[in-house]
């Protein structure tokens, strides 16, 4: 059959994939090159069911985001403040009632903002304190590795002693955010003053040895090519052999509104599948692709389910503007009654899980 689907030309890859042996970088430009989007789907989909079977996770969380005051100026972003009359700052007493409203629908919250150029990690110990000790069954996930070098060199502390400090104050895990693309030269054309991708891989790796969770991301689709994305990818891959810290990769599409790169084009729906399709297959230690839909809308997050992504980020509540500013989704929100229609539709089992992965609940499509 699969000399059916392959050319001559393909098979050996096909089978390699399908054999779930890993493939090299060239490979992977292999697949980005020459294979159709129906192939891609194929040997996603079956590396997919290889690690999740017929579910699909979700969870149900908001995300906070602190301030939109940011000592940088990434070219990508529409979210940080341009003069203090459209900045804001919560209080942790304004995070406190915001999550108030959602908490019994929730089981995660998940903080990422702008970098303040003040707060250092003892503002975000009390602040982590203060949340968790209001919620102590909500799983906080926060900052990522670009706040967490930042915060620590305003109070001039080590990177492990500053995630050693917030994981006390009750911090459980860490978000994927600001890896963008490692490439040094992309990186340098789209977010010249953020920290290296050395150094965002330095601080996971310190996260996972003190035994925290986290996730990694990578901004695609705007000035870097195909081999950067698997470079990228590469470094992930190596990390993951090392420490098993990472949960899941999330692709983070590009998105144009509002923002000094807004004369650079959006990738296509195709694209965004085969990016998809390639990062499961490639970053074959990682158990979950994750589709974060407010990026990309729910329909294309529902269609993703058909390229090896195995999550959907979450059911938000409305509580994020980074994309909605961009040019996505502009009142991101699901219901879990939604979350399961959607998964069901596309003909899996949903899967309500925790902040690690445990299953809440199971929703099979044969008992809908
Ligand atoms: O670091 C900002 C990206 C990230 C744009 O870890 C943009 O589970 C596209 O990291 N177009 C923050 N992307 C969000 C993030 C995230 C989201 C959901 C889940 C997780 C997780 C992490 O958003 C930033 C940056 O890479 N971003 N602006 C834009 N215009
Ligand atoms: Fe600041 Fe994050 Fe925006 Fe970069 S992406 S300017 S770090 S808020």
């Amino acid at each position: 059959m699969l000399n059916r689907i392959f050319t001559e030309y393909q098979l050996s890859l096909a089978e390699k994939v399908l054999a779930n042996q890993r493939i090299s970088i060239n490979e992977a430009l292999n697949l980005f090159h020459d294979f159709s989007l129906s192939q891609l789907s194929f040997l996603s989909s079956e590396r997919k069911r290889q690690v999740s079977g017929l579910k699909i996770y979700f969870n149900r969380n908001i995300h906070v985001e602190p301030t939109n005051i940011c000592v940088y100026q990434c070219r990508f972003c529409s979210y940080r403040a341009m003069s203090s009359d459209d900045s804001y700052i919560y209080t942790a007493d304004d995070i406190i009632s915001r999550i108030e409203k959602v908490e019994s629908d929730i089981t995660e919250v998940h903080i990422t903002g702008g970098v303040h150029p003040e707060w250092g990690i003892k503002y975000f110990s009390e602040l982590i304190a203060k949340i968790h000790s209001r919620f102590p069954k909500l799983h906080i996930k926060a900052f990522t590795a670009v706040e967490i070098e930042y915060m620590c060199m305003v109070d001039g502390i080590s990177h492990s002693d500053g995630l050693k400090a917030l994981m006390q104050s009750g911090l459980k895990s860490l978000p994927g955010g600001g890896a963008e693309i490692f490439d040094e030269e992309i990186r340098l054309k789209i977010s010249p003053e953020k920290s290296s991708g050395k150094i965002w891989l330095d601080i996971h790796k310190i996260a996972h040895e003190l035994g925290m969770k986290t996730t990694a991301t990578m901004l695609y689709g705007h000035v870097e090519n195909y081999e950067q994305r698997v470079k990228h990818m590469y470094e992930l891959r190596a990390l993951q052999d090392e420490t098993g810290g990472f949960q899941a990769f999330i692709p983070l599409k590009f998105r144009r509104a509002n923002n000094p790169m807004s004369d650079v084009e959006e990738v296509s729906l195709m694209e965004d599948l085969k990016n998809y399709s390639v990062s499961r297959i490639f970053l074959d230690n990682f158990p979950h692709l994750k589709a974060y839909w407010p990026a990309i809308g729910k329909n294309s997050a529902q269609m993703s389910l058909l390229f090896g992504v195995d999550d959907l980020d979450g059911t938000i509540n409305d509580s994020t503007s980074i994309y909605s500013r961009a040019g996505a989704e502009q009142s991101p929100q699901m219901n879990s009654a939604d979350m399961i229609q959607l998964i069901h539709d596309a003909g899996y089992s949903a899967v309500e899980r925790n902040s690690l992965y445990e299953t809440i609940r199971e929703y099979r499509k044969d008992e809908e």
